[in-house]
This record gives structure tokens, sequence and C-alpha cells, in this order.
């Protein structure tokens, strides 16, 4: 079953040893604050140095860099809907940066990931309704695919990690 794929983690990104970290980056790729200034911190001035060759990347879409000094191989930088109210396509849009970071690391033969709750900090997107769409994009993708192998949900709080816990529990039924 996809779900038994799935797992959730709490803890700092930028220190786990998995294949490729998810970046909540912004548009300009090029650094910012919260988890994408952790992981730019932690992967060295490399990365930044290849992220301005990428040329940006659309909100709902993602790019992938080598991870540079990060134990991760990979980042994939996935660009994350500002919260509107709902109203202005951000659901969509956040499941968008799933599914290509996710068909990023099947293209690139990762078999572990890790993804942020992206959106959930300074972007705004409800905790709740946003660890929906990253287990309802995540199952639907391994049920069809064998890479990535397994996904780790990374929450920086217990308490956020809860809202991760309950959407896989709802979607095992
Ligand atoms: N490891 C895991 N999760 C973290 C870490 C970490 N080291 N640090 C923060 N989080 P945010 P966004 C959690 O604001 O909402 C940046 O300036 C955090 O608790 O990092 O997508 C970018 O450049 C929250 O739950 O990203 C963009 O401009 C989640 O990561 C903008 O912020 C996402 O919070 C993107 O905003």
């Amino acid at each position: 079953m996809a779900e038994q794929r799935i797992k959730v983690v709490v803890g700092d990104i930028t220190t786990l040893a998995v294949d490729g970290i998810v970046n909540a980056a912004n548009e300009s790729l090029l650094g910012g604050g919260g988890v994408d200034g952790a992981i730019h911190r932690a992967a060295g001035p490399g990365l930044l140095e290849e992220c301005r060759a990428l040329g940006g990347c659309a909100a709902g879409s993602a790019k992938i860099t080598a991870g540079h000094d990060l134990a991760a191989r990979y980042v994939i930088h996935a660009v994350g809907p500002i919260w509107e109210g709902g109203d202005d396509g951000e659901a969509e849009l956040l499941a968008g940066c799933y599914r290509t970071a996710l068909e990023l690391a099947r293209d690139h033969d990762l078999e572990t990931i890790a993804f942020p709750a992206i959106s959930t900090g300074v972007y705004g997107f409800p905790k709740r309704a946003a660890a929906e769409i990253a287990v309802a994009q995540c199952v639907a993708f391994l049920a069809r695919s064998d890479r990535p192998a397994r996904v780790l949900l990374c929450f920086f709080s217990e308490a956020d990690a809860e809202f991760g816990r309950e959407a896989l529990a709802r979607s095992r039924g």
C-alpha cells in the first residue's frame, strides 16, 4: 500500500541523510527565510550559484539541483502558493508542487525524499489542509510509481506533525 511508503518525521530537514530534500522556495530560487534560508546555509554558497543559473521557477512547480554541502545528494526546489484565502487556485498549486517534486525524484531515480510542509510558514497556507494535500498527492503518485520508494513528510514541530499523522491515518481509512 502506498501509505506504508510515507512516514511522518519531526525535525530539521537540512540534517536528513536522504537522497533528496525538498525546499519551500520562492519564484526567484535565490534563497529567503524559513526552511529555504536553512537549506541554503547548510548547503553552502555553491547552491546559490547553481540556483542562479535556473532562471527562477513558477509557483506550483519545482526544479532540482545538487545538494552541495548537505547530506542529501539533491535539493528539489518547490515553489508553493501564497495563501490568499483559498479562492485563487492555492490548493491546485500546492498539489502541483508535490507532483512535480515527485516526478523529479522519479526521473532522477531517488529512493528516499523528504518534504517540508510547503507554504505553511511565511506563505500562510492552513496547515491541516496542506497536510491533506501533501498526503493525497504522495499516495496517488506512489500508487503508480516505484520511485521514490519512500517519502518522509518532515515537520518542524510535534504539533505540526500531528496534522501529517492525521492526514495519513485518514488516507489509510
Ligand atoms: N526543517 C523543516 N521544516 C522547517 C524548517 C527546517 N529547518 N524551517 C522551517 N520549517 P517556510 P513557505 C517549516 O516559511 O511558507 C522563504 O522565505 C516551517 O515551520 O519556510 O513555503 C522562501 O524563500 C513551516 O511549517 O516556507 C519563500 O519566500 C514550513 O517549513 C517563503 O519563505 C514552511 O515554512 C516560502 O514560504
